[in-house]
């Protein structure tokens, strides 16, 4: 198994100008002609090594003669003695509907569609398959037009021809230089959603979104995304589109969440399909999002690429970064920050914490698959949003204009993005660097001090960043601290950028009135851990009064972290502070204007936010405690909680803020109410009362809802407290919903999410069902993923009932596909993270899949690094 390495990289060696593809479609045995137009670079004489494997080769012509004088290994083809310019065409015959990998060209249902980032270009012929070869592209296919009445690609459309045999042959220009990772081809049957949009400059732009038969209304709102997309850019950025059309196409069998190939991006349906009835509020936010993410990629990853693999980042965080500030144009900022804080402080800390740990920009790497991780796409954002807290927003778009000027229609490095953020705005940014080379996530520790006499305050902030998997050092960073002080009496604010490069620093505030009450690390502004002793008094100060929203949700989530550390510290659930209990009573009768907030303050951090906190997670305490802390609030606020709901007025569907904010409260008082009749609940006084009302609730919260968000909150409230009357509802909504895919499912990440041991029984029922196929990675992810991080309790059962489950379905995947699998193991990779009897049980499911035959290396570098 062979290890790439950053420090390895060369540059090409022969550069391919042009290609032409011809593909002759068929189930079995398409025909792939390239036509590519290469020329060597530089004076050596190196043989032209082109990646290639899984299909055929059915011959090689160079300069329109036939070459047989050529080395073929299982991935390369090797051809020596070339001359300095020439034509090669090479015609190869592929097997999609044998690629479940769903890598190269495969079949997604009845249609034809490709996926080449990042290797995938090289299952379809053999091909310099690196991002830094951009070639111009144009494309043939030909196929039977009445069964693939679309057959789309790259680029501009140029041709349509009726050929001799009654096939159809379609052609496409994509006249900007690409790499191969962003070539496209799609061929089937679908509904077709036509728009348009005019740009900034007047050009007008043909918008088609492709869909299964029957669901072309189910299109509308991620083609309204991408207007908003399209106009957000210009206004923000000063970019334009730049073909004469833009295709989405939403496909069943997708590896990912969508693609962004240059005017033709193929989307998992998941991520472009809405109506009320089948999407949630959450599923609306994440279309948008992404229509905007892969939309942005047009300038940040095709119109600039990446120079290799490791510098993913380059444009993977700072697309993400894009799409952030796009989805907080469209909603609230806060909001957003908060999503985007919890993917931070659960996935990416624990991939930090654990054997993948990798810089920003990885340098070795086995299986590139393997590094579209959080740490490469939000740790990555996070890395980006920091230089535009230090460059303020004009000075960020300054550095923006200057990466374009300097690089559209390149292939560049994340230090040339820097560069250009340091050129134009003339500032140093040498040390900021250190964030794509070092892998963990820092420790800010604060202390503060308070000198009435002198009127001054002092916070002194010190950081440390632990040692990581991957060996890399660890050097003070430069960390943007933002801060507010504030007076118990609310008469003194001051907000101040800190900007920490010393492993320990202090500033000095002066004139500054006594008891202020410092808020560190304001909208989260460096990807760190805080460490800060402060009283729950403090906290809720901080909570109630500090000007930014996610200082405000920070402080409920440190309260409630602190609490579950002293319950594992005493080994049994505290009992929830009075205080506490007020703020909450205080919120539920006056909820604030932003009713989404008011939830979002209101909610418990999640299992896997408290185990980050621990070196060694306490499972079993952490659980516990959660389930105390529901019980307690659900039991101590049960009337407050029932008029909250009641209060909230329920209007027809739309997707907007005000009623998104309603549903989510509710969903939220639901959810705690839900544990109020929890069986488990013991101590309630008037129990057979409340059981009756609350059961009541949540049956009509069900049925009187006219959207999926509704009845997902009863359905998730029933489940997570196991009361008896989520069985029904969940098959009423399978009987009546469930031929829908997506809706297939919701239905079973809710049944997987049963906290007792019935889920095993459930599991297996759910993969019995005709619409569950192990092909498809999202009926796969929405069983297997949803079972191992929704539903703790059950995964980390103490008999490893839960790990030895996700093992074999790993296992089992791997054979048909390893980028899939490899995913899908993440959760066993930090088996060091738990306690030692955990420990043996998942070491040994691990040590099963290593020594499993023909391993892939996309599961072979995760298990051998989690291992050693
Ligand atoms: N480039 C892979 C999918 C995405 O990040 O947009
Ligand atoms: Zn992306």
């Amino acid at each position: 198994r062979q290890i790439k390495r950053l420090a390895d990289y060369q540059a090409p060696a022969f550069l391919t100008h042009s290609i032409e593809l011809e593909f002759v479609l068929d189930p079995a045995a398409t025909q792939v002609t390239a036509i590519s137009k290469i020329s060597r670079q530089g004076a050596h004489q190196l043989p032209l090594m082109l990646d290639g494997h899984g299909f055929e080769l059915l011959g090689i012509w160079l300069n329109n003669v036939p070459l047989t004088d050529y080395q073929q290994t299982d991935e390369q083809l090797v051809l020596s003695q070339l001359p300095d310019e020439f034509e090669l065409k090479i015609v190869t015959q592929l097997n999609p509907a044998e690629n479940t990998a769903l890598e190269g060209l495969y079949l997604s249902g009845g249609a034809y569609c490709t996926q080449c980032e990042a290797e995938g270009f090289r299952r379809i012929t053999y091909y310099q398959d690196r991002p830094d070869v951009l070639a111009v592209f144009t494309t043939h296919i030909i196929a039977d037009g009445k069964s693939y009445p679309h057959l789309l690609s790259n680029g501009n459309l140029i041709a349509d021809t009726l050929l001799a045999n009654g096939q159809r042959r379609v052609s496409w220009f994509d006249p900007f230089p690409k790499p191969c990772y962003l070539f496209a081809l799609v061929a089937g049957d679908f509904d077709e959603l036509t728009d348009s949009y005019t740009t900034g400059s007047g050009r007008e732009v043909a918008l088609k979104f492709y869909v299964d038969k029957g669901n072309q209304q189910r299109a509308v709102f991620a083609l309204e995304s991408l207007k908003r997309a399209m106009l957000w850019d210009e206004q923000e950025f000063g970019l334009e589109y730049d073909l004469d059309i833009y295709m989405v196409v939403a496909v069943d069998f997708f590896n990912m969440g969508a693609m962004e190939n240059k005017g033709l991006n193929v989307f998992n349906s998941k991520y472009v399909l809405a109506n009320p009835q089948t999407a949630t509020d959450v599923d609306y936010f994440n279309i948008e999002s992404i229509i905007g993410h892969e939309y942005f990629h047009n300038w940040t990853g095709n119109r600039v690429t990446c120079r290799d693999w490791f510098q993913l980042s380059l444009k993977e965080g700072l697309t993400v970064f894009r799409d952030q500030q796009f989805s907080a144009a469209m909603g609230s900022p806060t909001l957003c920050r908060i999503d985007a804080i919890k993917t931070i402080r659960t996935a990416q800390f624990a991939e930090d914490a654990g054997p993948m740990a990798h810089p920003i920009r990885p340098e070795q790497v086995l299986e590139m698959n393997n590094f579209y991780t959080v740490t490469v796409y939000d740790k990555g954002a996070e890395v980006i949003r920091m230089q535009h807290t230090l460059l303020g927003q004009a000075g960020f778009r300054r550095g923006m204009d200057l990466y374009f000027q300097r690089f559209d229609g390149k292939a560049v490095t994340c230090d040339d993005f820097v560069q250009a953020m340091q050129d134009a705005n003339e500032r140093d940014f040498s040390q900021f660097r250190r964030w794509y080379q070092q892998a963990g996530t820092p420790q800010l520790r604060v202390t503060s001090a308070q000198d009435d006499a002198l009127a001054s305050f002092t916070l002194t902030l010190q950081q440390h960043t632990d040692a990581t998997a991957d060996g890399s050092p660890k050097l003070p960073l430069v960390l943007p601290v933002r801060l507010e002080l504030i007076s118990l009496d609310l008469s003194y604010r001051q907000q101040h950028l800190l900007v920490l490069t010393e492993e320990r620093q202090s500033f000095v505030f002066e004139q500054v009135p006594a008891n202020v009450r410092a808020v560190v690390l304001a909208d989260f502004s460096a990807p760190v851990k805080l460490l800060q002793q402060i009283s729950l008094d403090d906290l809720l100060f901080i909570a109630a009064n500090a000007s930014d929203g996610v200082a405000r949700w920070d402080a409920m989530q440190q309260i409630w972290s602190d609490l579950v550390r002293q319950s594992v510290v005493a080994a049994h659930p505290v009992l929830i502070p009075a205080s506490l209990l007020a703020m909450f009573r205080q919120l539920l009768d006056q909820p604030l204007d932003d009713l989404e907030f008011t939830a979002e303050l209101l909610a418990l951090p999640g299992f896997d936010t408290l185990a980050e906190q621990y070196p060694q997670i306490p499972v079993d305490s952490i659980l516990d405690t959660l389930q105390s802390f529901r019980q307690q609030i659900a039991s101590q606020l049960t009337a407050e909680l029932t008029r909250c709901y009641q209060r909230l007025p329920r209007q027809p569907y739309q997707y907007q803020s005000m009623q998104v904010g309603i549903r989510k409260l509710q969903s939220l008082c639901l959810g705690y109410l839900a544990q109020a009749i929890s069986a488990t609940v013991i101590s309630q006084k008037n129990a057979a009362a409340d059981s009756d009302v609350i059961t009541q609730l949540l049956q009509q919260h069900y049925l009187q809802a006219d959207n999926m968000t509704d009845r997902q909150a009863t359905l998730t409230a029933a489940v997570q407290a196991g009361l008896d009357l989520a069985q029904p509802l969940l098959l009423d909504l399978l009987e009546k919903d469930g031929h829908d895919p997506l809706i297939f499912d919701k239905w079973a990440s809710l049944q997987v999410s049963l906290p007792t041991e019935k889920v095993f029984e459930l599991i297996e029922n759910i993969v019995n069902y005709p619409q569950f196929s192990w092909n498809n990675p999202n009926r796969v992810r929405a069983v297997f993923s949803a079972f191992s991080h929704y539903n703790p309790q059950q995964f980390h059962r103490a008999d490893g009932r839960g790990y030895q489950l996700l093992a074999s379905i790993v296992g089992k995947i791997d054979h048909s596909n390893p980028q899939l699998a490899a995913r899908l193991v993440t959760p066993l990779l930090s088996w060091k993270r738990y306690d030692e009897a955990r420990q043996l049980l998942i070491q040994q499911q691990l040590g099963q899949l290593r020594d499993q035959p023909g391993l892939s290396n996309d599961l072979f570098e995760k298990v051998a690094r989690s291992l050693s």
